[in-house]
């Protein structure tokens, strides 16, 4: 058996019943395949591979908070410091229902190459709850965040490990995050990323996921010989990383008609209303039947369906696994020729595949996403300077990393004789240097 193979068997006997962090651990170890088989006998005797999908350190831990009516409530806590050779831990936390051990390992394990892609010195971690901030007032959350900190800060600091926001974390929650860390600690440092502008945050922080997944798309169609403005594009989601994204798409001339929540989508035929957007999600965080109450030419349907509306580009920013072969097939039927990825993992390995397969130009999340994080590791150079870039500043280096890690999938994926395979050339990047730095520093 060849050690591609034998490492993944290795990870899933050793990591039960977690079939997203085998997911990703299969997709990078696929793509991997030619490098590692070119130096197999010194890989495998250093078990570069065993490492590489195995956390340095794993955090669970009890997160004990009383609700309003007085009831104690208990979520369960994590933080999975993933692969510290690059730099420090940095990840975002997600705080939603379905977070466990797994989703918090296949996220933490996809941010090891993606901040390697990012150019910066920045190592890969996630963590997060299985608490959910949907429905709870602001007292709930910040007794939720104040307790979840105060395990947690034991464990981060600015030079060892610097979480962010992720699904369910956001300004809110970062505020209060942060707030407890400086009055545990005493210290004021960048210790978490995505924070306010009157406390250390960077200005295009909260754009730079959705912009940069769009910048990179701009390259990426452009090097195709083809251009974004006048295309239809259908986006999911309605947070941070969709509502940003369509804007940027709007900006460059396109069209995005569709955006959805975990209850429904809407058709918006017009074009979606990014300020009424912003009004339903940020301010009133509702769901997005308020959206078509504001805008009585869209379309609110319950459930699934973004992905059977005609169009040419289609970009996924909810989350893992939302997009299907079923789906793939319907977008490729009706002319779908470009899928970038602005979630982690949305796509699964099927529809990858049949994306592949029909010539779609397909880029993933841990490329096409990685301007968040990007512009993280710019929010910790700031806080590290104590000073603040303008938005022009900070903009224009977020499009320059994104034009620059397209490039990089792009030559890897030629140099190893697999030009167009963009997951492959991510992989490829992303790995070589994180390896290279493993091997430098020795059996750690
Ligand atoms: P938000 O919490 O701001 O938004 C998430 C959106 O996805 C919401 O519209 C939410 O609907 C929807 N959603 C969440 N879970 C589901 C589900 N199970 N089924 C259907 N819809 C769902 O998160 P972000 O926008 O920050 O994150 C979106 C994705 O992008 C995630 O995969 C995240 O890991 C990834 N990402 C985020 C980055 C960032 O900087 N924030 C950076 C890189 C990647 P509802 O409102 O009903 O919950
Ligand atoms: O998935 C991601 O890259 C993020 N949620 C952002 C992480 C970060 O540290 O900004």
């Amino acid at each position: 058996m060849s050690y591609v193979d034998e490492v993944y068997e290795r990870v899933v006997a050793q990591n039960p019943a977690q079939p997203e962090f085998h997911q990703a651990v299969k997709e990078v170890l696929e793509s991997l395949r030619v490098v590692i088989e070119a130096n197999e006998e010194k890989y495998k005797k250093e078990a570069l591979l065993e490492r590489i999908t195995t956390p340095e350190r794993a955090i669970l831990f009890r997160v004990p908070w009383v609700d309003d009516k007085g009831q104690v409530q208990v979520n369960n806590g994590y933080r999975v410091q993933f692969n510290s050779a690059i730099g420090p831990y940095k990840g975002g936390l997600r705080f939603h229902s379905s977070v466990n051990l797994g989703i918090i390992k296949f996220l933490g394990f996809e941010q090891i190459f993606k901040n390697s892609l990012t150019g910066l010195p920045i190592g890969g971690g996630k963590g997060g709850s299985d608490f959910d901030p949907k429905g709870k007032s602001d007292r709930e959350v910040m007794a939720f965040c104040q307790s979840f900190m105060t395990e947690l800060y034991r464990h981060i600091g600015a030079d060892t490990d610097v979480p962010a926001g992720d699904i369910g974390v956001g300004g809110r929650e970062i505020g209060f995050l942060f707030g407890q860390y400086k009055r545990i600690r005493d210290s004021y440092e960048g210790v978490l990323t995505g924070k306010g502008l009157t406390y250390g945050g960077s200005l295009a922080r909260t754009e730079a996921t959705g912009y940069g997944l769009l910048y990179l798309t701009q390259e990426l169609l452009k090097c195709n010989g083809k251009e974004l403005a006048g295309k239809t594009v259908v986006v999911s989601g309605s947070g941070n990383v969709a509502i940003y994204a369509i804007q940027k798409a709007q900006q460059l001339g396109a069209k995005v008609v569709t955006c959805c929540d975990s209850t429904g989508w809407v058709y918006d035929p017009e074009g979606i209303d990014v300020a009424v957007l912003k009004d339903v999600k940020e301010v009133k965080r509702a769901r997005l039947t308020e959206y078509v109450k504001a805008r009585p030419n869209a379309e609110y349907h319950e459930g699934k369906g973004v992905w059977s509306v005609k169009c040419d580009v289609a970009l996924p920013c909810a989350t893992q696994n939302e997009l299907d072969l079923e789906d793939a097939k319907t977008l490729v039927s009706n002319g779908c020729f470009c899928v970038c990825e602005g979630a982690n993992m949305p796509t699964t390995l099927e529809a990858t595949e049949y994306f592949q397969k029909n010539g779609v130009l397909f880029c993933p999340g841990k490329a096409s996403n990685a301007g968040g994080v990007a512009t993280s590791a710019l929010e910790m150079s700031q806080n590290s300077e104590r000073l603040h870039w303008t938005f022009e500043e900070v903009d224009a280096k977020l499009q320059g990393i994104m034009v620059n890690i397209f490039h990089n999938l792009d030559d890897a994926a030629k140099k190893y004789g697999m030009e167009g395979n963009y997951v492959a050339g991510a992989n490829i990047a992303g790995f070589l240097k994180v390896a290279e730095a493993m091997e430098a520093q020795g059996i750690v």
